[in-house]
């Protein structure tokens, strides 16, 4: 008789979101379809004794072969950046199919879509950055791509490339709530950051610390609210992306207490950086430049604080790899001042191994949070939940094996996109994800790449299902019901 498994895992100590139990997991067609103690042997078992036996991360926010605002290409293309997040522990991202003005939306989503059909190696969706929603996009081209399976967008507030007006947010979020997709929201007051720019350089202050200064947190917290207000005016949810400032965390969880629908996500750069790793000889604190910038140790804890306690929900890498040379950071060399550097860092290996090691490890998070706020968390936010972000039967099989014990020093060498630095150079961290698999595939086995180019497939997304948990009941506004704005329902979990 056929071995009832393609593969079996065997012996690990499983987690989940909510729980953690030691059992083997049998896996046929891609699919985990047995969760329990000595299941039979399959076809091929790996022994995971001594490993946590963890979802794939899911990455929600990366930028890959993405022109910028600025127009500056990202250094990872789809293979190059799909392979670093393998490497690192996670099996599905969402990546940004980027519009810019005057692009049609149904262009932009065929060139990314091709691109990464023919070269990722894990499976992906896509959000879409809106940056003209005129009305053809509106009442066409964003109801379609929703229905393609780009269940979210992100817009911004600053950048004058990118950055719509409150009435074009306006416009965008009442859309979102008819057709149930999420609007993500890059909040950062833009006339703020240039007045405070425009003075640096007169006074001759351009190096990358100043970067800083210019994008100063009363920025994010002012765009904040303001984005907060607008979602309540049309009751339509928002998710702050990229949250960095302790002032935005509190105002995060206040309105949350008061029953706002804001969602938030951080990443490692606020955890593990400041606004002092800038401050460098030269143009070299470019390397820690990215929007909003680190800031200080008490935002540190906050963003801590606020993944802890559920009022940061997401813990994504906001992967914007940009190298340290003309392509990218230094498009004038030495003399290239904090406003003329792309913003971003790369993250999109190390997110789950900095977690792991400084969140799990030091016991600041459960490892169930953990697996939350890498994984399951995300697929709950972004309509991927019939697929991915846990470990039960009926999912893909999706996993690392992380080896706890294991200890790496942290070298822009060891990892595998395509940007020749780490802002976490010299770091020594406590467990590494070993074994990766994706739908049952293996793709990364030690330091081997068994996944080929391409085999990663698109995943049409839908509607988001459910929201973190909201405590009070939101000040109503009587706008939606007069305007006939109301959409989809949101529960609550
Ligand atoms: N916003 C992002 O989301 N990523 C990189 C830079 C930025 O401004
Ligand atoms: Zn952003
Ligand atoms: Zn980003």
């Amino acid at each position: 008789m056929a071995a009832p498994f393609d593969v079996t895992i065997r012996g690990g100590r499983i987690a989940t979101d909510r729980e953690t139990l030691q059992a083997d997991i049998g896996v046929r067609d891609g699919v985990i379809v047995a969760i329990d103690s000595r299941l039979p042997p399959a076809a091929r078992d790996i022994d995971a004794a001594g490993r946590w036996v963890l979802p794939g991360g899911i990455d929600s926010h990366v930028h890959i072969e993405q022109l910028s605002g600025m127009g500056r290409m990202c250094a990872d293309d789809f293979y190059s950046g799909t392979v670093s997040a393998a490497f690192g522990g996670t099996t599905t991202i969402i990546p940004f199919a980027a519009q810019h003005r005057g692009k049609r939306i149904p262009d932009v989503v065929a060139d990314y879509a091709r691109r990464a059909r023919e070269k990722a190696v894990i499976d992906y969706g896509f959000h879409l950055i809106l940056a003209d929603p005129d009305e053809e996009a509106l009442t066409q081209h964003l109801p379609q791509a929703i229905r393609d399976g780009i269940s979210s967008f992100k817009v911004y507030m600053t950048y004058d490339a990118l950055k719509l007006d409150d009435y074009q947010l306006l416009d965008v979020l009442a859309l979102a709530g008819r057709e149930g997709a999420l609007v993500m929201i890059h909040a950062e007051n833009h006339d703020m950051i240039r007045w405070i720019a425009q003075r640096l350089l007169e006074r001759g202050h351009t190096a990358p610390k100043f970067h800083a200064v210019a994008h100063d947190a009363i920025a994010e917290t002012e765009a904040s609210h303001r984005a907060i207000a607008l979602s309540r005016l049309v009751d339509v949810p928002v998710l702050l992306v990229h949250v960095a400032g302790a002032e935005t965390v509190q105002l995060v969880r206040s309105a949350q207490r008061l029953g706002s629908k804001v969602y938030a996500e951080s990443c490692p750069q606020y955890l593990f950086l400041t606004a002092d790793d800038l401050d460098l000889p030269g143009v070299e604190g470019a390397k820690f430049c990215c929007s909003p910038p680190p800031r200080d140790a008490r935002s540190q804890e906050a963003v801590w604080a606020g993944l802890k306690d559920g009022t940061l929900g997401l813990y994504s890498s906001d992967h914007a790899p940009y190298r340290f040379d003309a392509s990218g950071k230094l498009p004038r060399g030495e003399a290239t001042t904090f406003k003329e550097m792309a913003n971003g860092v790369p993250g999109i290996e190390l997110r789950l191994p900095l977690l792991f090691s400084e969140g799990v490890q030091q016991g600041r998070i459960t490892i169930n949070e953990f697996v939350a706020l890498t994984a399951t968390n995300h697929a709950r936010m972004y309509g991927l939940s019939h697929c991915k972000g846990n470990l039960a039967v009926g999912l893909d099989a999706d996993l690392a094996l992380w080896n706890p014990d294991r200890e790496v020093t942290v070298s822009a060498g060891m990892l595998h996109d395509n940007v020749g630095y780490t802002p976490y150079e010299g770091r020594r961290l406590r467990g590494w994800p070993e074994l990766v698999m994706s739908r049952g595939r293996v793709v990364v086995e030690g330091d081997r790449l068994l996944a080929a180019r391409g085999s990663g497939r698109y995943i049409a997304r839908r509607s988001p299902e459910a929201t973190l948990p909201a405590a009070g009941t939101p000040p109503a506004s009587r706008l939606p019901a007069m305007l006939g704005l109301q959409g989809k329902a949101w529960p609550t979990l």
